[in-house]
């Protein structure tokens, strides 16, 4: 049976909650069949969510990693096409370090596309009645930081490993006081989270859809 790592991080810029932390805790209750799955809460710090990724990678060894974090302000599950070599951010991580224009990993490749089958993924999420889309930033602060490092990880050390990342909607109760922020049930979330990951473990090659902005 393969394994997979589910990966959400705690709440950050005064949130009460992450609704990623939430959908892994849940999907701890309801794991998927089929698969071993094995979580992980990441900090929101650039100093500390390396070590908690290394660890997790390296006591759980999955075959898949699937991390996922808060997109306040987005509609959909996003799954993201790409990793950039980029810490950038307006705001401070939870240990009070902000940085700009700085690299993720000093001398590695600008970016790394996400080597799960995206656009499969997609599809397989709004078959199940969630609505999802690529995405073609995953931003430049702790979410991209993840995924860049986990994605070079797979590209040196630990060769087979599989990354994607989704990022998920505020929950209703969230922005129950914020007229038109939009926001996702964590019962969709989960569907779409068991969608996720069914069509990650699935090999051969990534659907062909038109997907994208054409701007
Ligand atoms: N979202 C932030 C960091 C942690 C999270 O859940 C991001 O998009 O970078």
């Amino acid at each position: 049976m393969r394994t997979v790592l589910v990966t959400g991080f705690e709440p950050f810029g005064g949130a009460s909650d992450n609704p990623s932390r939430r959908v892994v805790r849940a999907l701890q209750a309801d794991p998927p069949p089929g698969v071993q799955l094995r979580t992980a809460i990441l900090p929101v710090s650039y100093a500390a969510a390396s070590g908690a990724l290394h660890a997790a990678l390296a006591l759980h060894k999955p075959d898949v990693l699937l991390a996922t974090g808060l997109a306040g302000g987005r509609a959909e599950i996003s799954v993201e096409r790409v990793a950039l070599n980029i810490d950038d951010a307006r705001i401070p991580d939870n240990a009070g370090e902000q940085r700009t224009d700085q690299p993720v990993v000093p001398g590695g490749p600008a970016a790394y596309f996400a080597s799960i089958p995206i656009k499969a993924t997609v599809a397989a999420i709004r078959a199940a009645g969630v609505p999802a889309q690529v995405s073609q930033t995953a931003g430049t602060f702790l979410c991209n930081h993840i995924f860049y490092l986990a994605s070079h990880i797979a590209a040196t050390s630990h060769t087979g490993l599989a990354v994607g990342f989704l990022h998920l909607p505020w929950l209703p109760e969230q922005v129950a006081s914020k007229p038109g922020e939009p926001s996702m049930a964590l019962t969709s979330l989960m569907t779409g989270l068991h969608a996720a990951i069914a069509a990650a473990l699935r090999h051969g090659a990534d659907l062909a859809l038109a997907e994208g902005v054409a701007s």
